[in-house]
């Protein structure tokens, strides 16, 4: 069975090839232009950087090296007993562009397994923060502290050779990736059950197995699956995403992985993007507490526009890029339909029934580019359904999740020889004079 690291060592040199052709022949090729709206507007839509793993398209939503959501479910090995994909599953698709066989998939499983423990340091660091904080920024510090151990810092400090980045990068990436598990289950300890013992790491259970044991729900399969599927889904949505972006920026000044996700986290914290899972509850839940469970079409649409009129936005719907219902959402949504207990959660309803409402009102408001929900539309709602209820934490999850592509990206840009990142920024004065 072919490890990870010599499946990379073989893909790697194909696709420096591809780089060194790009950049001898198509150097000064146009592929877009930037106009003042993309200056002003975000940056949004202008082609401006390299992102390996994953492409999202506007209508069909996110391909994996090509293969979409409904692919990725039918070829990527599952955890034994289980049949939802698994983060280390994904990780390697993401990671190699190649289908791990199940061997594969279970070797790597053992070794985050074995590499999961945190230093007795990061324990007492994160056992030493109010309950009051919130776990995002209390995820960011334990993954920055880990860089205590970067062994790309190290090896930079001695001297080590550009050909030699990626190894080094690749073996950080999983060390932090394993220990994501306990650092974030020891937050949510802390957080909302101070005092409770944390099992010890299970090194014949998968990734995903163990969070969900170590959160407390190890016996609940039907989290635990789910759980699986959200982590794997959320995995990676190509490089331009606020959180997906902090991580490629700040590790192109060649910042250890540790800095550059921690950097990434904070990003992922904001409302309008990571936030949004947590957004999403706390909507549905005042909606539920203000109209009732059992509601017609009607009242949910009343409330819609109440939230409109009122200045906010309806939390889980719209995006920067995609034109069309997100498939991650519909994934999330075909695991509901297939369990009779997720059929008759109050609060699922309520997420079905809105969907069959909102896109019209957002239409017909008229503003958002994309009236149709993101991800983040159901994702909290089973959390909530299963016993995860606590909602400030569910962007921890989607934290643990995102590791998985971007970490990815920054063993490909130093395997890339990537350079720093540094776009040409233009005051509104200068913006002018280039007009006249
Ligand atoms: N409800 C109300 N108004 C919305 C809206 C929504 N769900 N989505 C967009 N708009 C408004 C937006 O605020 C903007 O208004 P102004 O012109 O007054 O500034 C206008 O429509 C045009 O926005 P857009 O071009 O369609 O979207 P953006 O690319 O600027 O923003 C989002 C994209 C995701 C930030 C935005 O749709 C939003 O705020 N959605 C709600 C929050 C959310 O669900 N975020 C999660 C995104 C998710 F994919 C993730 O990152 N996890």
């Amino acid at each position: 069975t072919k490890s990870l690291k010599e499946t990379l060592q073989e893909v790697i040199p194909g696709k420096q090839a591809q780089l060194k052709k790009l950049k001898a022949e198509h150097a000064q090729t146009v592929v877009g232009d930037v106009k003042v709206e993309n200056i002003i507007g975000g940056m949004r839509g202008i082609k401006a950087m390299l992102w390996e793993a994953s492409v999202l398209d506007p209508n069909e939503g996110i391909r994996f090296h090509g293969l979409s959501i409904p692919d990725v479910q039918k070829v990527l090995p599952a955890a034994p007993g289980g049949k939802e994909i698994i983060a280390e599953s994904m990780l390697w698709l993401l990671l190699t562009g190649q289908v791990p066989t199940e061997a594969q998939t279970r070797q790597l499983s053992r070794e985050l397994a074995e590499k999961g423990d945190l230093p007795p340091f990061v324990e007492k660091l994160i056992d030493s923060f109010p309950a009051t904080l919130h776990p995002m920024t209390q995820l960011g510090m334990g993954v920055a502290a880990l860089n205590h151990d970067s062994l790309f810092q190290a090896a930079y400090e001695k001297g080590m050779k550009k050909t030699e980045y990626w190894t080094y990068m690749l073996d950080d990436c999983i060390n932090l990736i394993a220990r994501l598990p306990a650092l974030a289950a020891r937050i949510y300890r802390n957080v909302y059950n101070p005092g409770t013992p944390l099992p010890a790491l299970n090194k014949d259970l998968d990734l995903v197995g163990n969070y969900s044991t170590l959160l407390g729900f190890g016996d609940n399969h039907s989290l635990t699956e789910y759980l699986r599927l959200y982590i794997a889904l959320h995995g990676d949505h190509e490089g331009g995403n606020a959180s997906a972006h902090t991580a490629h920026l700040v590790g192109s000044t060649l910042s250890d992985p540790y800095l550059a996700y921690s950097s990434a986290l904070f990003a992922l914290a904001g409302p309008l993007h990571g936030l949004a899972n947590q957004e999403v509850l706390r909507w549905q839940l005042a909606m539920q507490a203000e109209i009732g469970s059992d509601v017609s079409h009607e009242q949910i649409k009343e409330y819609l526009w109440r939230t409109l009129k009122s200045g906010q936005v309806v939390p889980g719907y719209g995006h920067g890029v995609l034109r069309n219902p997100d498939p991650r959402f519909t994934a999330l949504q075909e695991f509901c339909d297939a369990r009779p207990e997720l059929q008759e959660s109050s609060i699922i309803q309520l997420v079905k029934k809105t969907y069959e409402v909102a896109p019209g009102v957002l239409k017909e408001h008229g503003k958002t580019k994309n009236p149709y929900p993101n991800v983040d539309a159901t994702s909290g709602c089973v959390l909530y359904h299963y016993g995860l209820k606590e909602f400030k934490y569910y962007t921890v999850i989607f934290g643990v999740s995102r590791a998985l592509g971007a970490l990815t990206q920054l063993v490909w840009s130093r395997a890339l020889g990537l350079p720093i990142e540094r776009p040409k920024s233009l005051s509104m004065d200068a913006l002018e004079k280039l007009i006249k």
